[in-house]
């Protein structure tokens, strides 16, 4: 098989840029290991920046975003059962953000394939990459029993912080960043209406979030430490545990129900430099990993493809190679952003354990001033609502 970009992983990274290099009149293969029903039924993200719908506004992706995402103007946090505030990301720094799960997203990218006959191969199994540092890579794995070659141009690694991808930069030239956290989230999605907010809270049992998916489907993590066993945790005792983790009034609002998806995810920062080597460009969680509590990992995917493809499309065009050789250092200005803040709101919000009582009290003090400071929410909203591409 031959193509000019290869893209390893059909998340919502290697979809969205096999998208968008299509509009440029570029050509792709995108090659996923897992089966198309497995992409489809991971319960992930939720939040996207203004930014990220603009890009997927852009390339003719949001006409369901645009009827069924919920836009919000900022989010609420609440520390040890007092009163809530409110960072108004919209009256600051005049920017929206839209709760819209990546799941649809996640189908909204395959009905596009799909309209345009994109070749997607699933449930490709040993994808080896070859040559990445020659002017001819090419990808050898195994389809459906058969042992395939696909030479191209470029391979994009697209396929997430478990992918094989970033194992092809050597280890002499890769810089690795890692903070791992000592707890997890335990999260739930709930056939139920969900608050009006995004609500952060903070309290001495453990960090708790209210999110949304749809007007009558909730989404709602806790803190957890990192041994905890999902069977040990029925719906009621996540009911019991979220609503002992909120100040009464948001508690009595919460609106219980059975669980359909429960799962836990560990908490890490991560970012692989440089986020290419000759004709190898890493994207989204193939090079960086944000604990979710900026909501910041997927709208970083769609600003590095968005760079990406760009920068491809550049070369296709031109002949120019500028563009593309600057990729990882635009790039990782983005991503060091929100790995930042990403980094310090889980620092502000979280128990961690073995905290000094030293420690506990410089978080409380750090609370105090963002609900009392005008610059403080200004400064934190501006960082949320994330910074242009
Ligand atoms: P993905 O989604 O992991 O997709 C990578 C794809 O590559 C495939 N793959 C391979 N394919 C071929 N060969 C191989 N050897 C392969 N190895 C892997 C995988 O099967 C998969 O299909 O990475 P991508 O595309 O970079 O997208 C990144 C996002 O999925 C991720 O950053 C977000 O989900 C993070 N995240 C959030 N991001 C937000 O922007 N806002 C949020 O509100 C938000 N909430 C979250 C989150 C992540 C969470 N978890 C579970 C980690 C909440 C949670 C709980
Ligand atoms: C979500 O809705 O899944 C969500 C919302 C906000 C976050 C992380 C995840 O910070």
């Amino acid at each position: 098989m031959k193509t000019q970009v290869a893209i390893i992983g059909g998340g919502p990274a290697g979809l969205l840029l096999s998208e968008i290099l299509h509009s440029h009149g570029v050509s792709s293969v995108v090659l996923e290991k897992s089966s198309r029903e497995h992409v489809l039924s991971r319960i992930r993200a939720g939040v996207l920046e203004q930014t990220t719908v603009d890009v997927l506004r852009a390339h003719g992706l949001a006409d369901r975003l645009d009827r069924e995402g919920h836009v919000h103007d900022g989010m609420k946090i609440v520390w040890a059962g007092r009163e809530s505030y409110f960072i108004d990301v919209a009256k600051h720094v005049g920017k929206r953000f839209t709760t819209y799960g990546q799941t649809k997203i996640q189908e909204d990218l395959f009905a596009a394939a799909d309209r345009r006959n994109a070749t997607v191969l699933t449930e490709v199994e040993d994808v080896q990459l070859i040559d990445v540092s020659s002017n001819h890579p090419c990808v050898t794995f195994t389809h459906h029993g058969e042992s395939l070659r696909l030479d191209c141009d470029f391979i994009a690694g697209c396929d997430g912080f478990h992918g094989v991808s970033r194992q092809a930069i050597p280890p002499t030239v890769l810089r690795e960043f890692e903070k791992v956290y000592p707890f997890g989230w335990l999260g739930v999605l709930s056939p139920t209406p969900p608050l009006p907010d995004i609500v952060y809270a903070n309290h001495p049992r453990g960090f708790a979030l209210a999110s949304a998916r749809s007007p009558t489907l909730s989404r709602y993590y806790i803190q957890v430490p990192l041994d905890t066993h999902i069977e040990d945790w029925p719906d009621e005792r996540f009911w019991s545990e979220l609503k002992a983790r909120f100040p009464r009034e948001l508690a009595d609002a919460i609106v219980t129900g059975s669980s359909i998806e429960k799962s836990i995810a560990p908490l890490r920062s991560y970012v692989a430099e440089p986020m290419q080597h000759g004709r190898l460009f890493l994207a989204g969680d193939a090079a960086h990993i944000v604990p979710p509590t900026g909501a910041k990992g997927l709208n970083l995917a769609v600003s590095d493809v968005t760079y990406l493809a760009r920068a491809l499309a550049a070369y296709y065009a031109k002949g120019s190679t500028q563009q593309l050789d600057g990729y990882s250092e635009v790039a990782l200005r983005r991503v060091w952003s929100s790995v930042r803040v990403s980094w310090y709101l889980t620092t502000l919000l979280h128990r961690f354990p073995g905290a000094s009582d030293f420690d506990q009290r410089a978080q409380e003090y750090e609370l105090e001033y963002l609900k009392s400071s005008y610059h403080a929410q200004v400064a934190l909203a501006e960082q949320y609502a994330g910074l242009p591409i």
